[in-house]
């Protein structure tokens, strides 16, 4: 069965850019693949990040997981820090990729653009790497993600090029796999930036009560036309909450701007907006509140540790073997 794998990091609170490019699709791989989803933990290390935070932060994608429907009977879901195979595979492939292209990563470039040269550490700069091992780890072939990550996933697929052209038919190349419809979804106070979960002005945080999250569609950031239709340069705010009706209706852009032909009034269009919105979202935060009450995640991280300790370190023998580090079993 194809292994499919993908993760999040537990850097803040997670936005609706986060459900509607990867969070809502985990589930749909279930039932046709083994699927490994984890809470990237250490990754979440690569920033300042508060340990009461981080702690908190994971406990609620280890929850919101479930809550997307993920089934831990189908799913293995768990701590990334809680697989040391993880960072054993990290040294290892750490030596195949470059410091040239590392540092021609967009996120690199973006996240240190905003900091001090002497606060930037070297896991930002080699995060990529940290991924690669978490991806081949598992021998994925499909890798769900958003489109920013895509230039990771293609740093990944060097590596293997690499590593099997040194050493044999290793490591299983990996492919990312974004939705066609809500693959970037944009900040609804600035259209033209992403929704990110580290920047808090006017984007919608899946925890945020459905009041607040209505009120933030109501004031997203439009323009001055007053007539709604897709042109992501000249409308990116339209255009925008075009794509997040389309992606929580599982409809096209195109459907979506047919449905709203000829609509002059964004307030109108704003509210059917929000109501898909909140359709969609208040099940889901009611299912997250129960499994936060409940502490039902943590028997699931457990269980999700064992299975994929067992699976991840079937794979770093292989690398230790082919690269000449003496195993003794
Ligand atoms: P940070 O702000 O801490 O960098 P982030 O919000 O970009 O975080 P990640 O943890 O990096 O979130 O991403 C988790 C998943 O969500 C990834 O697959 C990523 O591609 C996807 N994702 C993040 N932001 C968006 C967005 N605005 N639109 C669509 N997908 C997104
Ligand atoms: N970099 C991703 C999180 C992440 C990931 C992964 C995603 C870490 N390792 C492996 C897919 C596969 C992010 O933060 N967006």
């Amino acid at each position: 069965m194809e292994r499919i794998l993908s993760g999040i990091k537990p850097t803040g609170q997670l936005t609706l850019g986060n459900y509607i490019g990867a969070l809502r699709h985990f589930k749909d791989f279930q039932d046709n693949g083994e699927v490994f989803i984890f809470i990237a933990d250490l990754h979440a290390l690569t920033l300042p990040i508060d340990p009461e935070v981080l702690r908190q932060n994971s406990r609620d994608i280890a929850a919101f997981y479930l809550a997307s429907g993920l089934d831990p009977k189908k799913a293995t879901i768990f701590l990334q820090s809680t697989v040391s195979a993880h960072s054993e595979l990290n040294s290892i492939v750490q030596n195949y990729l470059y410091m040239g292209e590392l540092s021609r990563m967009t996120q690199f470039k973006d996240k240190s653009a905003k900091m001090n040269d002497k606060e930037i550490g070297l896991g930002l700069f080699a995060y990529p790497v940290l991924m690669a091992a978490d991806i081949l780890l598992y021998d994925a072939k499909t890798v769900p993600v958003g489109e920013d990550q895509l230039q990771h996933i293609e740093l990944a697929r060097d590596l293997v090029h690499r590593f099997n052209h040194k050493y044999g038919d290793i490591l299983v190349m990996p492919q990312g796999k974004v939705n066609k419809v809500g693959a970037r979804i944009m900040s609804l106070s600035d259209p033209t930036k992403k929704m990110s979960k580290s920047d808090p002005k006017g984007d919608i945080f899946l925890k945020d009560d459905m009041k607040t999250i209505r009120k933030k569609i109501m004031s997203a950031v439009t323009d001055m036309e007053a007539l709604v239709y897709y042109d992501p340069v000249n409308k990116p705010g339209v255009s925008n909450l075009l794509t997040i009706y389309a992606a929580l209706n599982d409809i096209t852009i195109e459907e979506a701007a047919k449905h709203f032909e000829g609509c002059t009034r964004y307030g109108d269009f704003k509210k059917e907006v929000a109501d898909t919105v909140e359709r969609e979202l208040a099940p889901f935060k009611a299912r997250y509140e129960e499994i936060i009450a409940s502490g039902e995640y943590l028997d699931v991280l457990k269980e999700g540790a064992k299975k994929a300790n067992a699976i991840a370190n079937v794979t770093l023998k292989r690398v230790q073997n082919a690269v000449g580090l003496l195993t003794l079993e």
